[in-house]
């Protein structure tokens, strides 16, 4: 795909499908890993992972000693969990080439974020509702109107290693504030049909970037099986109101690892924006 039409396909509907971010040979090797951290997240003894996203609840903070069941594996290149494919493919030249082309900023002023793995539950089916990952579904339009104007530091994407169909959008809806239908249904059954609606299919290997405020839910089945890599990256413009997308998922861990190559100044920059804006007391975006 060419940069014009990642761009435009990102302004015009939110959302753009860009095929084989991943390199033939690192598919294997990236699936066994998922495979293997997933198999921790569901540990519920000791040497489980604990840091998950737990079913029943949308949004962070999760709870730590609560392992019923997941739909998310956070924090994926911690060292702790020995699994070096996620950060190679983090800082591969296929991702950073889409990144900075989406960012329009050079590999350098790139912050590294929030990489995690977004998994099937296995014994009890999950869904999202309806949101805009930063603006709080009571915003009065005005805010709402105020905040989708402004501008994006940062990118998130969602890559299959398996067929993916989880991800609902509405197309469109991250230039302009809800209609007073959609205020409706999100108040009073958010997990309803959205006019314009639309499942977004993923195949192997398929990316999907996305504006985090377009309208957007998703939907988990216990089968088939999903391991989408869950990631995203933003620039060293990036302020306050980043700082609490990304940093309300308790990133310290980030500031004790040398990481190789160009993403030890990408973390780098991350501690930077952590320390210029005074980190977890910044809170969470929403709270469900
Ligand atoms: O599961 C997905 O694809 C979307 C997850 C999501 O909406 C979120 O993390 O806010």
């Amino acid at each position: 795909m060419t940069p014009d039409e990642i761009l435009g396909s990102l302004e015009t509907y939110g959302y753009v499908i860009i095929p084989d971010l991943i390199p033939p040979p690192l598919l294997g090797p990236l699936r066994e890993a998922s495979s293997r951290v997933i198999a921790r997240a569901r540990d519920e003894s000791d040497a489980g992972w604990p840091h998950v996203r737990v079913v029943g609840k949308q949004f962070p903070p999760w709870p730590k000693d609560v392992r019923e069941d997941v739909w998310g594996v956070q924090h994926i290149m911690h060292p702790d969990l020995g699994e070096r494919v996620f950060a190679e493919w983090y800082g591969s030249q296929p991702v950073l080439d889409a990144v900075t082309t989406i960012l329009g900023c050079g590999a350098k002023e790139l912050q590294l974020e929030l990489f995690n793995l977004l998994v099937n539950p296995t014994k009890t089916a999950f869904s999202l509702a309806w949101h805009r990952d930063s603006i709080p579904p009571e915003a009065s339009t005005e805010v709402e109107i105020r905040l989708l104007k402004a501008p994006r530091y940062g990118t998130q994407w969602n890559t299959a290693l398996y067929d993916d169909s989880c991800l609902l959008v509405v197309p469109g809806s991250h230039r302009r504030p809800r209609t007073d239908e959609e205020q409706r249904t999100m108040a009073e059954d958010p997990r309803a049909k959205l006019e314009g609606e639309i499942v977004v299919h993923l195949k192997t290997s398929d990316t999907v970037f996305y504006d985090n405020n377009i309208l957007h839910r998703a939907v988990y089945p216990t089968e088939p099986v999903r391991q989408t890599l869950h990631a995203s990256m933003g620039t060293v413009e990036a302020g306050v109101e980043r700082a609490r997308n990304i940093l309300q998922h308790d990133m310290e861990w980030v500031r004790d690892v040398r990481f190789e190559g160009r993403l030890e100044g990408m973390m780098q920059n991350l501690v930077r924006l952590r320390d210029e804006t005074g980190g977890q007391e910044l809170g969470y975006n929403l709270e469900w």
